[in-house]
């Protein structure tokens, strides 16, 4: 007989005892099945049973929607958007498959006959942590939307065997473990084993002439692994489309070396097969500078070579190989940052060297299909290869790229010729715009440009929000700009409002379509700004607040299990959470924190009570290697303890690190904000998202003018963000003078606490210290000091508005309303008209489906 769990009512009990499994919906009976003959467990005793047994079940109905999908676009054969992508951070997708299928009658239902319930079932699936932070994210937000407007597309990208780490905390300090995700199999990818490309590294490259005379470059590999496709199918939200992010894991081409094996040196036997496996194992935590090994770039060709040959062999298998010009009209692939800039060169060997195309009309081909989404603009985090790294490990392919840069500074010299007359001038442009350059530490060394790869084989260059896509033509490839000004375009980025809002925050979507009277909002974001009209009404506010609070009781009881302490679900909750890194300046957050609570220790208990009580809660990873970035995880674990133990202040103060930031945290935390910082110097952040989920959910900004900040100020009444701090255009002539910077007193104040103890660690503390007071150029970089005094001023009006909580309430609800912007329905639907020229093909609703 069938045991549920004490929960269940008796009653149900009974009903199932009595006529056995007959009763049971299908959809329960589905459950147990699955459980059973994947695992072997007869009772779903666990929540983690309870998500096995409804994952695997929901993957069946995932699969049919994809194989209706797949059937339809083979039949329509549409053009195709190819998101090209190092990282897809997909986070958990149970919640989110059976939400956008529309099935979450069917288990909400079922899971409580078996006595579980749907969040916490939920809560038992892992994430899949493909990514390091915005830009991973991004690209899983892009699917999303994709899906939900019918696209055909599919993202292609790495199956890691380990994605980002895992952070723990070890006395205050970053510890990084390893993220085995895939322990328990993963329910939500399909292996095809029929489909597989081999990928070569190495060897040589020789001519040979044709029968026709035409010469032609074959390459030998060293090396060569195959790449095995897995599928993960992508729900749209409210339509039968159910899209594919297909990745690629690295496998050997035999087992093992048998030679070797017979001659009985097992180690060599399995080297190849480490050597492969490696290519696909780990993803690179770094999230802002570039990681040169050697394996990096394997990875990036492994991933794009194999994504390259499949679109390929596709569209063979549809139009034949003698009508390549038909290309561009069928695909078209975005490179998410100069991760994936090899397929400039990739596309040109498989269309001239295996495909026998002329290099002009390969060229056409290539720069029409391909386009480019640039990141970031600190210069370090621009991709650069060795001239020798790349000729050792792809040597067709630096060729390929020495020709391209040949075409491409001859064209340069003729096209510059009048407007640089004298040749020295001429000269020193074109040097400055070559794809192969000196490396400017070490002149001995010669340097593949990336960024500049992909611009020159892109028909269009884009940035992610309007401030950046400027810096983007006015600074970092102004030089091209000047030439193809109609070749670089603005995409302010977006999310997908449904795990953003109506998945993770269901209470305050309810609200919501309450209010507008339905729930198309979710895909028509536009339509929340018929909220800004409620937006003073006290009774809304009232049942606003209610949902706000309940969400911060939730995030209460996730520091209590994490910290072992109770906080004031009263007090104004304070959060800051991203990548950990000094232009992000968490360290600014911190040493206002420290200056509050000085303050409030001056403060006598009588006056203390008027203090807005404050919970400020800090999380994100620090890359392995970021030393600084370290140190200032450390600093905020230091003045935490400190400030969280103080009997005279911790009724108005606490600092916690939440340790392990990641997708599903984001999910927990995100609703529970009030106040969330942006606070990186003028200029830094390409645009930020996280910005973009806390506004959506009503949380109130203080932030710098960067990045999205600035268009989402313009959306929501930039009255209504707490905005400080110098701006992007005033930056260099600031970092120039920052040695004659008179630093505020109380900034000074609180170095000599850092330096002095106070926090304990000063040891470990003082290169923090000395990164922003050493008053020689250069030091300080990202502006704390300058921006120190505003910053608390910000801070300061951050608390007289707590203060008036109508006030508040009225500005959270205008930042819901001013998110219809920021939803990636729309950032696609710019990139499909303006870039990929890709419309719908919607498959025929499913029988018996909802859609
Ligand atoms: O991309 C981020 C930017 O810093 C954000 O401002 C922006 O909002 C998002 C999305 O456009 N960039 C990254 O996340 N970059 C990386 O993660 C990364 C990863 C590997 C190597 C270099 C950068």
């Amino acid at each position: 007989a069938l045991r549920v769990s004490a929960v269940a009512e008796a009653d149900k009990t009974a009903a199932i005892n009595k006529s056995g499994t007959s009763s049971v919906p299908a959809t329960t009976k589905d459950i147990e099945n699955k459980l059973r003959y994947l695992f072997g467990r007869n009772e779903v005793s666990t929540p983690n049973d309870a998500y096995q047994g409804t994952a695997w079940s929901v993957r069946e109905r995932l699969i049919d929607a994809f194989n209706k999908t797949h059937e339809h676009w083979k039949k329509e054969d549409p053009k195709f958007i190819y998101y090209l992508s190092a990282e897809f951070l997909m986070g958990r997708s149970l919640t989110n498959t059976v939400f956008n299928l529309g099935l979450q009658g069917d288990y909400a239902t079922a899971l409580k006959e078996l006595g579980q319930k749907m969040e916490q079932v939920a809560e038992a699936e892992r994430d899949a942590a493909l990514g390091n932070g915005g830009l991973g994210r991004l690209a899983a937000c892009f699917l999303d939307s994709m899906a939900t407007l019918d696209l055909p597309g599919w993202g292609y990208g790495i199956r890691y065997k380990y994605g980002m780490f895992k952070q723990a905390l070890k006395d205050g300090y970053q510890q990084e473990l390893p993220d085995i995700w895939l322990t328990s199999g993963n329910p939500w990818e399909v292996r095809r084993d029929d489909v597989r490309h081999m990928v070569g590294f190495g060897g040589r490259v020789e001519r040979r002439r044709e029968a026709g005379g035409r010469e032609v470059a074959v390459w030998t590999p060293a090396e060569q692994v195959i790449a095995q496709a897995y599928d993960n199918p992508i729900p749209g939200y409210s339509t039968p489309t159910t899209s594919n992010l297909r990745l690629w894991d690295a496998l050997p081409l035999s087992e093992f070396d048998l030679a070797a094996f017979n001659a009985g040196d097992y180690d060599r036997a399995m080297l190849a097969r480490e050597r492969a496996e490696a290519i696909s194992a780990v993803l690179y935590p770094n999230d802002s500078t570039p990681e040169g090994k050697e394996l990096r770039l394997k990875q990036q060709y492994f991933f794009v070579c194999a994504s390259l040959q499949d679109v390929l062999s596709r569209f063979k298998a549809t139009h034949g190989s003698a009508r390549w010009d038909l290309l561009p009209s069928k695909a078209v692939f975005q490179l998410n940052d100069t991760h994936p800039t090899i397929a400039v060169a990739e596309l040109m060997r498989l269309l001239v060297d295996v495909e026998g195309l002329e290099w002009d009309e390969a060229w056409g081909i290539t720069t029409k299909c391909l386009n480019y989404t640039n990141h970031t603009v600190m210069p370090e985090a621009l991709e650069k290869w060795p001239v020798k790294v790349m000729a050792k490990m792809l040597p067709r392919h630096m060729e390929i790229i020495e020709v391209i840069n040949e075409g491409w500074t001859q064209w340069l010299s003729a096209h510059l010729a009048s407007e640089l007359p004298a040749p020295e001038e001429r000269a020193k442009r074109i040097a400055a715009m070559s794809i192969i350059h000196e490396n400017p530490w070490n002149k001995e060394e010669m340097l593949v440009n990336m960024a500049y790869l992909a611009v020159v084989g892109s028909s269009a260059v884009n940035g992610v929000a309007a401030i950046h896509s400027n810096i983007v033509k006015d600074e970092i490839f102004n030089d091209f700009y000047k030439i193809f000004p109609s070749k670089f375009q603005n995409k302010t980025n977006g999310v997908t409002p449904r795990r953003w809002l109506a998945w993770c925050n269901p209470e305050l979507a309810d609200l919501i379509t309450q209010q507008l009277g339905s729930d198309a909002w979710i895909n028509d974001t536009e339509q929340l700004t018929a909220l800004r009209t409620h937006a003073s009404d006290p009774a809304f506010q009232q049942r606003w607040a209610a949902v706000k609070s309940a969400k911060k009781e939730r995030l209460a009881g996730l520091i209590k299990r994490v910290w072992g302490e109770e906080v004031n679900t009263a007090a104004l909750f304070d959060i800051q959470i991203k990548r950990i890194h000094e232009y992000k300046r968490q360290y600014l957050n911190v040493l206002s924190i420290i200056w509050r609570y000085k303050q409030l220790k001056r403060m006598s208990p009588q006056q203390r009570l008027q203090a807005v009580p404050r919970v400020c809660v800090i999380g994100g990873k620090a890359a392995s290697a970021y030393d600084m970035a370290k140190r200032i995880i450390r600093l905020v674990t230091a003045v935490g303890s400190v400030i969280n133990a103080d009997p005279d202040t911790r009724d108005y103060l606490r600092l916690y690190f939440l340790p392990d930031y990641n997708v599903s945290l984001a999910e927990t935390i995100i609703p529970a904000a009030e106040l969330s910082q942006h606070i990186s110097t003028a200029g830094t952040e390409a645009s930020g998202t996280s910005n973009m989920k806390f506004a959506l959910n009503g949380c109130l900004i203080i932030g710098t003018w960067d990045g999205a900040n600035i268009e989402i100020a313009e959306e929501t009444g930039v009255e209504n963000v707490f905005v400080f701090g110098v701006r992007a255009e005033d930056i260099n002539g600031l970092r120039k003078e920052r040695k004659n910077f008179k630093t505020d007193p109380r900034w000074d104040e609180i170095m000599r606490d850092i330096e002095g103890g106070m926090f304990g660690d000063k040891e470990y503390f003082k290169p923090l210290v000395d990164s922003v007071n050493n008053m020689k150029v250069g030091n300080d970089w990202f502006l704390l000091a300058n921006d120190f005094a505003a910053y608390l001023d910000a801070q300061q009006q951050v608390d007289e508005c707590y203060r008036d909580q109508a006030e508040w309430l009225r500005r959270s609800i205008m930042y819901t309303a001013g998110s219809g912007k920021f939803s990636s329905d729309r950032t696609i639907r710019q990139y499909a008209e303006d870039i990929w020229h890709v419309g719908p093909c919607r498959p025929p609703p499913a029988a018996g489906g909802q859609q």
